[in-house]
C-alpha cells in the first residue's frame, strides 16, 4: 500500500523549513539575545524582517504595532514580544471569508502570470478542488502559444474530471476565451477557469493580449463573478511584487496563488504580498500533486512558519477521482524565475519568454465545433476595403 501522504499542514511546515531557518532563527536570536526592549532591539528586528522578504510596509506595520503594544502592556522582556510578532503577522495576512465569494456564484477565474510559475498546475488543482465541492467546472486552454500546453491542461482536466475547451496551437487566445465563455454560459457552468500563456510582465504586446482576453470576459459574461488571480512563484522573492504590479495594470487583481512554497527560503514574500499590494493570497501551493493547493489560512501559515504546535489541519477534500499522483512534468516551463529573483527566459521573435517546446503530437485532434459558441470576431483583425472585419480562421476542440 502506498505510504499515506502527509497532511497539508505537515507539508507546509516542511516546505517552510528554509524560510524558517532564514527568518525565524534570526528573530529568535533577537528575542532571546537582547537584554532589553530598546531602539537597538527594534532595529535588529526590522533588519531581519526585511532581509526575510517580509517587505518594508509589513515590517514597518509590525514594528509600529509592537512599540504600541509594548507600551500598553508594560512589557519589559524582549522574549515577551514574540507573541506580539506572531499575532501581528497573522493579522496582516488574514484573508476575509468574502475572498471566496466566487464559490457561491457563477464565476470566471482568469489565471495569469509569468512563465513557469505554476499557472496550469494551479488551474488543474483548482478545478479538482471546485469539482470536489460538487461544482460544474469548465477550463479554458487559452495558452495557444506553447505546443504542449493544451495537452498538459487536458491531462489535468482528465484528472480533475472536468471539461476543457481549447484552440489549435497559435490560435488567438482571445478567441479561445470567447468560445469558452460562451460554452460556460450555454452549459450553465458554475466556474470557468481560464489558463493563459506565461508572459513577461514588461512585454507590452503580451500584456495587451491579456487585456484583450480580460475585456472579452467582461463583455461576453458581464454577470459573472470575476476573479483575476495572479500566480506567483514563492521562490522568486521580491520580483514577485513587481510582476504582480505589472499584471495588475492589465487585469485588476483579486487575489494571488502563491506556488512552490515547498522548499523556498523566500516564504516571507507571502507576508509582503498582502501589505505591499493590498491583494490577498487566496491559495497556496506546496507541491506538484492535485491536493497540494489549498486556500490560504493565515493562522496555519504563521503557525507552520514559527513551528507553533497545533493539531494537524486536514486538507479539504478534493475530487474523489484524484489520486494525488505526481503529474508528469509535461512541458511546463519550470523554473525560469530563480532563487535570486531574476527571471531568465530566452526570448523568441515576438518577445515571449520562451519555453522549450516539445514536438509532441497534440493528444487531442482539433475538431471543429460547436453548438454552444457564438461567432468570435477578432477585434484586432484587419478590416477589408468595405470596413468589414475579417475574423481569423480557427479550429476548436473539446476535451
Ligand atoms: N514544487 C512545486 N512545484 C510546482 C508547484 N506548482 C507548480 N509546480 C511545478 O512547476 C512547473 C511549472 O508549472 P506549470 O503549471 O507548467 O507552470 P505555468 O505557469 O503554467 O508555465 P507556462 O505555461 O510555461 O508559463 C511544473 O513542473 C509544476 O509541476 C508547487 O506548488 N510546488
Ligand atoms: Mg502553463
Amino acid at each position: 500500500m502506498a505510504e499515506e501522504k502527509k497532511g497539508f499542514f505537515s507539508r507546509l511546515k516542511e516546505g517552510l523549513n528554509k524560510t524558517r531557518d532564514n527568518i525565524v532563527a534570526g528573530i529568535d536570536a533577537v528575542f532571546y539575545g537582547a537584554s532589553e526592549i530598546d531602539d537597538d532591539f527594534y532595529e535588529e528586528l526590522e533588519e531581519i524582517l526585511i532581509m526575510g522578504d517580509i517587505g518594508v510596509n509589513a515590517t514597518n506595520d509590525i514594528i509600529e504595532r509592537m512599540r504600541e503594544e509594548v507600551k500598553k502592556r508594560h512589557l519589559r522582556q524582549p522574549s515577551e514580544c514574540k507573541e506580539l510578532l506572531v499575532e501581528s503577522i497573522k493579522e496582516q495576512m488574514h484573508v476575509e471569508e468574502t475572498a471566496y465569494d466566487f464559490e457561491k456564484e457563477q464565476s470566471v477565474i482568469f489565471i495569469i502570470g509569468v512563465n513557469g510559475v505554476g499557472k496550469t498546475t494551479s488551474v488543474g488543482k483548482l478545478a479538482g478542488i471546485l469539482k470536489g465541492q460538487g461544482k460544474k467546472v469548465l477550463i479554458a486552454a487559452a495558452d495557444t502559444f506553447r505546443a504542449a500546453a493544451g495537452d498538459q491542461l487536458a491531462e489535468w482536466a482528465h484528472r480533475a474530471g472536468v471539461d476543457m475547451i481549447g484552440g489549435t496551437d497559435g490560435a488567438d487566445p482571445a478567441s479561445v476565451i470567447f468560445d469558452a465563455v460562451n460554452a460556460a454560459k450555454a452549459r450553465n457552468v458554475d466556474v470557468l477557469i481560464c489558463d493563459t500563456a506565461g508572459r513577461l510582465h514588461n512585454k507590452k504586446n503580451l500584456m495587451e493580449e491579456l487585456k484583450k482576453m480580460n475585456r472579452i470576459i467582461d463583455r461576453e459574461f458581464p454577470n459573472a463573478h470575476r476573479e483575476n488571480l495572479i500566480v506567483l512563484d514563492g521562490t522568486t522573492g521580491q520580483n514577485a511584487l513587481a510582476q504582480a504590479r505589472e499584471f495588475g495594470e492589465a487585469a485588476s487583481l483579486t487575489g494571488v496563488i502563491l506556488t512552490k512554497m515547498d522548499g523556498t527560503a523566500k516564504g516571507g514574500i507571502a507576508v509582503a504580498i498582502q501589505s505591499e499590494l493590498n491583494v490577498p493570497v487566496k491559495y497556496i501551493g506546496v507541491g506538484e500533486t492535485i491536493e497540494d493547493l489549498q486556500k490560504f489560512n493565515a493562522d496555519e501559515f504563521v503557525n507552520a512558519l514559527f513551528d507553533i504546535k497545533t493539531e494537524e489541519t486536514q486538507p479539504e477534500s478534493t475530487d474523489g477521482d484524484n489520486d494525488g499522483k505526481v503529474m508528469p512534468n509535461d512541458g511546463g516551463c519550470d523554473g525560469n524565475p530563480t532563487e535570486n529573483g531574476q527571471i531568465q527566459p530566452d526570448e523568441t521573435d515576438d518577445n515571449r519568454a520562451a519555453c522549450p517546446e516539445t514536438e509532441t503530437e497534440n493528444a487531442m485532434d482539433a475538431v471543429a465545433v460547436s453548438e454552444d459558441k457564438g461567432e468570435y470576431v477578432d477585434e484586432d483583425s484587419a478590416e477589408d476595403e468595405n470596413g468589414t472585419e475579417k475574423p481569423k480562421k480557427k479550429k476548436w476542440f473539446f476535451w
